[in-house]
């Protein structure tokens, strides 16, 4: 059984209830169980072009199955719930993103871990500290300390 976190974010008109059923889906993965679920945020968008907000969250997972598999049943989801409302919004409605699997580095075709964006990042950052306050990072760098040093967003738990 490996803990790993996954990233949540969406711009979807209903961002909300979008996040809401991409958990209970999560839950429905195989040998996956959801342990805990973060605080939802609104955070300003960041990348280019003009986006409505995101919702992001971080949930907590236990799960049996290896990296890969899990990231296909991530993308399984996405394509799921992603589907409905691409046309209006463009590629994603939904980005589930594996920020941490256990302790391990991976750095594959397919899947960087940890998340290569988790310092810049306050709407990863933040929520992943209210399910983990003293997580160490793979490389030991201690959560608290990439927190101090992450770059403002607008960030407001709703
Ligand atoms: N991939 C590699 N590593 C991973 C990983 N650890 N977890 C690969 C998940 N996927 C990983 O991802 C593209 C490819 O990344 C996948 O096929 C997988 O093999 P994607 O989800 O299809 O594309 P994407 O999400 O559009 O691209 P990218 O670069 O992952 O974008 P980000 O970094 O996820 O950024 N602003 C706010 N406020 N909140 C947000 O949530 N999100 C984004 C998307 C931009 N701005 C945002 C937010
Ligand atoms: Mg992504």
């Amino acid at each position: 059984m490996i803990r790993c976190y996954i990233g949540l974010g969406s711009n979807l008109a209903n961002p909300l209830a979008q996040l809401h059923s991409a958990l209970e889906s999560i839950d429905r993965i195989p040998v996956t169980r959801v342990v805990a679920s973060s605080p939802f945020y609104s955070s300003a968008p960041v990348g280019p072009g003009e986006q409505p907000d995101y919702v992001n969250a971080v949930a907590a997972l236990d799960t049996e199955l290896p990296a890969e598999s899990l990231l296909d049943a991530l993308q399984a989801i996405e394509n799921d719930h992603g589907r409905e409302r691409t046309v209006r919004w463009g590629a994603r409605t939904l980005d589930l993103d594996i920020l941490l699997f256990g302790s391990e580095k991976l750095s594959t075709k397919r899947l960087t871990v940890p998340h290569p964006r988790i310092p810049e990042r306050n709407f990863v950052l933040v929520p992943l500290a209210d399910l983990a306050p003293d997580l160490v990072m793979p490389d030991g760098t201690p959560l608290q300390s990439l927190l101090q040093q992450c770059p403002e967003n607008r960030l407001h738990r709703l």
